[in-house]
């Protein structure tokens, strides 16, 4: 069996990646473990401009760490008429981090007087794989959308309440985990990745 770092410290991200490892690659293949499971090192800033380079940033420390094949996501939202910010500024646009009301708010002030034909936004997650060999691996996935102009439900996270996803009628924070999941960035570029370890996890290991 093949041990496989997701480099987070967020446990629902690593049942996530668990939920859909299971579900191609089948339990016995691949042991997922996060952070917390290894000897604890000093984490990198997330110093790159695009969430490919911060996947990758954090998948290589992991790798260099540990000597295990190492996963690791970065993600946020683009906004067309903002130029695809807050992208990797996402979880922080407001100067706070993590502060999920203060950041949404932040950006429906800035797109305020923007006409709705011109509200396009898209969900971003990039997902790095770096194998001990020094192979890396980099998948992408996305939800088109467009930004509504005050937010509806309580699910999901971060900027959901102001996204609706294309052809949905619902918010992101309007759907339950599965249907998010189903469409989200984050599940197609996990499912994504899943596809890849297929290929490059030594078989039978
Ligand atoms: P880590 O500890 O794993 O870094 P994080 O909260 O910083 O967790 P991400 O880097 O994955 O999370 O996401 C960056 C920000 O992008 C996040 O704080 C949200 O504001 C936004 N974001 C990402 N995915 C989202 C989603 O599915 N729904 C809503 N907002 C999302």
């Amino acid at each position: 069996m093949t041990r496989l770092l997701l480099a987070t410290r967020n446990a629902k991200k690593l049942a996530e990646l668990q939920r859909i490892l299971d579900g191609s690659l089948g339990r016995e293949r691949v042991e997922l473990i996060g952070l917390a499971d290894v000897p604890e090192y000093q984490e990198l800033p997330e110093t790159g401009l695009t969430f490919g380079e911060n996947a990758l940033i954090k998948a290589r420390e992991g790798c260099r760490q540990t000597g295990l094949p190492t996963v690791a996501d970065d993600s946020g939202l683009a906004v067309d008429a903002l130029g695809g910010m807050p992208g990797v500024f996402s979880a922080r646009w407001s100067g706070r981090h993590g502060d999920d009301q203060a950041n949404l708010d932040l950006v429906l002030a800035q797109i305020g007087d923007v006409p709705d034909e011109h509200r396009g936004a898209a969900f971003v997650c990039a997902v790095a794989l770096v194998l001990p060999g020094g192979k890396e691996h980099l998948v992408e996935g996305r939800q088109p959308g467009r930004l509504l102009r005050a937010g509806r439900g309580d699910g999901g996270f971060g900027y959901d309440p102001i996204f609706l996803g294309e052809g949905q009628d619902r918010t992101n924070a309007e759907l339950t985990g599965a249907e998010k999941d189903a469409i989200s960035h984050r599940g197609k570029a996990l499912r994504l990745l899943a596809k890849l370890l297929t290929k490059v996890l030594p078989a039978g290991a």
